[in-house]
């Protein structure tokens, strides 16, 4: 274990691998964050402005300097606006990617995609339903197109409100109705919230933030939840599966491609010519024993939910995951992937290939995916990948694989509780488990990477309350050992004996980041069983290490959602004490829930815990005071 990098990463195979960089001479993520130190302190606390070129303006928080910029915006304008625009970028991410796949969707129904298909039958018509489609009798060709095109409706601007949101508690819905931030169009929604925050239009704090969380909403219970529910309808609802993580999952005596990004349309299809006999054929007459397809962030979790396929790393150790000289060729999408990886992978013999029509990277070739396309290019671009094994220098694994389940979907959650959220609930009544935090999002530098998510998922468990993950935090969760039917071993007594009698882990990996649709699902369907609101329950969220605008989106939406959301980075609103009070405490009146901020993952465990305490007692649960 390597001393000097202790300080930037918890785990033992980013250690490793900082070390070999620096010997490599490769710049990493936590180079440039230190270059940037001291960061702008206006821009931390969101009191700049570039909106228009009357300005860039700052407001000083002293009180000293200008308290307003050129127009006249004061500090509290300023965060607000610049806080909605982080809004509408990640929900803008989302959602674009759900737009992407439902045009896949529309050219499958064409019969213009080959390789793609309807996976899952019965989640076509289900959601189909929700669309108010008939399915009876009807060919699931003309079903897709159909969901596909009402679909693309609930983008623009033809409904009052989206369709997938009635699927929210009644309670929930009429509330948002009520405060008026029922969402309508996705794109509808981040378009206005350019148009409230260009100079001279919205400069109410409160009716800003108030259109902020319509905005995120369309994501959650639009754009992210579409996402979701397509990538099951065409690639298959994820079911456990038993997969590894870690830098270990690569091999050096096989062809290694790593897919990189978000979009499972790309890295199924890498997937699939990965396995075809051909290619496994080819490997062999290089000299390789296989072909190893393995993920980096949500593409990879994407292809773990549904495949097993495993895990190299999450977003921090990205740049690493090159650093071992195993990686024939990285493939990616978009999103979440450092403009630096094409440096670093010119450094070793990987090949980099961007694939997105709207994502291109410096030192990366570019290769287009489409639909009509893709199985042909993802087979050329394996040949390509096994052609490259020869060029191979020194390779360095330092790790061995940890092991861990991937697939829990709510259909699988609720499949394994017998059908019905039923169990669940007498298990959290009981006291057996106190309640179910989603432990979400990122890393960033700001965090002792992985330490924030796995010191809180470690703290929750072993006070009985079940976790769900996604995203980057679950990879950190699944690295650490917490997703194998051993880690009831972590896990206080209640959790241990739930878990145990399920055989199911503790910690439950439910995917991507649009995935957390998934965990508005499940909260919905709890509260739909219980016969009251998501805010009622005992329930939380946390982002330890978030640092993405899709992370704001995903915060705000949650919170809106009723779900109490502690994040660990401070977002950039301190410099409002206004817009600090409403997102921190004013909410609870509007949305009975807020957000809390604590980088302490002890800490922040403890406000959780508290928090959960007081549902349970709110509920007339045995409740305990902490
Ligand atoms: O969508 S958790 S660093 S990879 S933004 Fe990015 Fe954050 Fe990872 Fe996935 Ni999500
Ligand atoms: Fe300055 Fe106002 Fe322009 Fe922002 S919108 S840059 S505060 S003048």
């Amino acid at each position: 274990m390597s001393k000097a990098y202790e300080k930037n990463t918890i785990t033992e195979d980013g250690q490793l691998l900082l070390k070999k960089a620096e010997r490599d001479q490769i710049e990493t993520v936590w180079d440039r964050y230190e270059a940037q130190l001291p960061q702008c302190g206006y821009c931390e606390m969101g009191l700049s402005c570039r909106v228009c070129v009357m300005g860039p303006c700052r407001v000083d928080p002293f009180g000293e300097g200008p308290q307003k910029g050129v127009c006249g915006a004061d500090g509290d304008i300023i965060v607000a606006r610049n806080l909605c625009r982080m809004i509408a970028a990640g929900a803008a991410a989302h959602s674009d990617h759900g737009r992407d796949l439902v045009e896949v969707l529309a050219e499958v129904a064409e019969g213009r995609a080959p390789g793609y298909e309807i996976k899952d039958m019965e989640k076509l018509k289900r959601v189909a339903a929700e669309y108010n489609i008939e399915t009876e009798g009807k060919d699931p060709l003309k079903i897709a197109g159909e969901l596909a095109h009402a679909m693309q409706e609930d983008f623009g601007t033809r409904k009052k409100e989206l369709t997938l949101v009635k699927t929210a508690p009644e309670k929930r819905q009429e509330l948002w109705k009520k405060i008026g931030v029922m969402p309508r169009g996705i794109d509808r929604e981040i378009s206005e919230t350019m148009h409230r925050t260009h100079m001279g239009v919205d400069n109410g704090w409160q009716s800003l933030l108030l259109h902020g969380i319509r905005n995120a909403l369309s994501d959650g219970w639009g754009g992210s939840m579409i996402a979701t529910e397509v990538s099951d309808i065409l690639f298959g609802t994820p079911a456990p599966k038993l997969t590894a993580a870690n830098v270990g999952v690569l091999k050096e005596d096989q062809v290694n491609i790593v897919v990189h990004g978000h979009n499972p349309v790309v890295s199924e299809m890498i997937m699939l010519a990965c396995q075809s006999p051909e290619m496994l054929k080819l490997a062999e007459e290089k000299g390789a024993k296989g072909i190893n397809l393995a993920g980096v962030c949500c593409t990879g979790n994407e292809l773990l939910m549904r495949h097993g396929v495993p895990m190299a790393g999450n977003h921090l150790v990205s740049e690493l995951v090159l650093t071992t000289g195993a990686v024939e060729m990285m493939i990616v999408d978009y999103q979440c992937i450092m403009p630096s990886m094409g440096d670093v992978a010119a450094c070793y013999h990987t090949r980099m290939i961007s694939t997105s029509d709207k994502a291109r990277f410096p030192g990366m070739t570019h290769r287009e995916f489409h639909p009509d396309n893709a199985r042909e290019l993802a087979k050329e671009l394996v040949t390509a990948a096994i052609e490259n094994f020869e060029n191979r220098g020194e390779v360095y694994i330092p790790v061995e694989p940890v092991n861990a389940i991937g697939g829990f979907s709510v259909e699988t959650i609720v499949a394994a509780l017998g059908g019905t959220p039923q169990p669940l609930i007498d298990a959290i009544a009981a006291g057996k488990i106190r309640g179910a935090v989603g432990v979400v999002g990122c890393n960033n530098p700001k965090i002792k990477h992985d330490y924030g998510h796995v010191t809180l998922t470690k703290r929750l468990i072993e006070n009985d309350i079940l976790v769900v993950d996604t995203g980057c935090a679950a990879i950190a969760n699944a690295k650490a050992g917490f997703k194998v039917a051993d880690a009831i071993e972590f896990a206080g007594p209640g959790l241990k004996e739930i878990c145990g009698s399920l055989g199911i882990p503790p910690v439950l990996h439910m995917g991507s980041c649009v995935d957390n649709a998934r965990i508005l699902v499940l909260a919905s369907a709890l509260a739909k069983a219980m016969k009251t609101d998501i805010s009622d329950l005992p329930l939380a969220a946390a982002a330890p290490e978030w640092y993405s605008e899709k992370a704001v989106s995903i915060g705000v939406y949650t919170v809106a959602s009723g779900v109490y959301t502690v994040l660990g980075p401070m977002p950039p609103i301190t410099g409002s004490m206004n817009v600090v009070r409403l997102l921190t405490d004013g909410l609870n009146d509007v949305v009975g829930a807020a957000f809390g901020v604590e980088p302490d993952p002890e800490k922040a465990a403890v406000l959780i815990r508290r928090h959960i305490e007081e549902k349970r007692e709110n509920l007339g649960l045995p409740f305990m005071k902490l």
